[in-house]
């Protein structure tokens, strides 16, 4: 059972027992996330000296080359995991292939695959809004032993092991599931150490926060529009509340917490959404169940879709399970 204030390595350590994983490897491959999210979250929360530190693509005052900073994110969590000899293969958000780790003894022989958003919303950091990391972790499903494949990323969000975003807001939270619960750990920046804030996360099963980008409402399906009109109407617990802040982690991470539904809709200007199933949807979607909340397309369960590209979008719903519903109501009106 999660105790509060427990540090990440104890729970992990605790839970690796309790939940029987093979060899550790899983509790290994979520150490090295936690450590390249203390190494991110340092330089996320530099950001605001751009100024003085010199902005990506110049050198900085050290006579560094500043990075972007979601390039900067996406080699620390590449290098970490791959140090780590844990994981045969890594797809990202800023990669356009997947890469293939051989490991040290060049043998293929690691068993899992993470894809991530190593810096979602980084278009936020500018203008100092929290942004996110998020990462899901399957089992490779071609043998042991051989370079990984496409098939390898291509799984259902179903297959997940297990799946995490760091938020780097007022305070940076790693929230993560293995399938057995979701839990959220604050980290202390004075002495480096993740602690249990947030056990056994419950996501309300109803809410009054909706939120959705609602500029593009003209382009919005209709069943969009009318399930915004819902929420906007003055009727038992509405009008809802409408919070937005622009990055998907923030925006879930909060809805979990207070109850609200999240939506990214496709629309006329782009006809799958703009949110990408496997690094994205996939991950927040497995987590969201797990504290009991739902997330589809608007017709069917995110994580039974079967990938077909590596970067393919798909429209988003997701929080309180009779948010989510009422809405999927709207969509099939139409
Ligand atoms: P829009 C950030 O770019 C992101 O991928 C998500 O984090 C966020 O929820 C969404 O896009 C915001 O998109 O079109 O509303 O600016």
């Amino acid at each position: 059972m999660a105790k509060k204030n427990q540090t990440l390595g104890e729970f992990i350590i605790e839970n690796q027992e309790a939940f029987q994983y093979s060899s550790g490897e899983l509790s290994r491959l979520i150490n090295s996330i936690r450590l390249a999210a203390k190494v991110v979250n340092h330089e996320v929360n530099k950001a605001g000296l751009v100024d003085i530190l010199g902005a990506a693509g110049e050198t900085n005052i050290q006579g560094e080359d500043q990075q972007k900073l979601d390039v900067y994110a996406n080699e620390k969590f590449i290098q970490t995991l791959t140090n780590r000899e844990i994981v045969c293969g890594i797809a990202s958000e800023e990669n356009d292939d997947f890469i293939t780790i051989c490991g040290q003894k060049e043998d293929h022989n690691n068993k899992y695959v993470v894809l991530m958003d190593p810096l979602d919303g980084s278009s936020n950091i500018d203008v100092n809004v929290s942004v996110g990391t998020i990462f899901s972790v399957y089992r490779r499903v071609t043998p042991l032993g051989t370079p990984v494949t496409i098939d390898d990323f291509l799984q259902p969000g179903s297959e997940q092991v297990a799946a995490g975003y760091i938020v780097y807001g007022t305070s940076t939270m790693l929230v993560y599931t293995t399938g057995h619960g979701v839990n959220g750990f604050t980290l202390n920046p004075a002495i480096g150490t993740y602690y249990l804030s947030h056990p056994d996360m419950k996501f309300p099963e109803d809410g009054n926060i909706y939120s959705i980008n609602e500029g593009n409402y003209a382009h919005f399906p209709q069943g969009v529009k009318d399930y915004i009109k819902y929420c906007q109407t003055e009727e038992d617990n509405r009008p809802y509340t409408s919070r937005y802040i622009g990055s998907l982690v923030s925006d879930i991470h909060r809805n979990m917490i207070k109850g609200g539904i999240y939506i990214y809709p496709k629309s006329s200007k782009s006809s799958n959404g703009k949110l990408r199933l496997l690094y994205e949807c996939n991950p927040m979607a497995f987590i969201v169940e797990q504290a009991g909340g739902k997330a589809s397309d608007g017709h069917q369960r995110i994580m039974d879709l079967k990938p077909t590209e590596l970067h393919q979008r798909v429209p988003f719903f997701c929080g309180s399970k009779n948010m989510v519903e009422k809405a999927e109501e709207f969509m099939k009106k139409k």
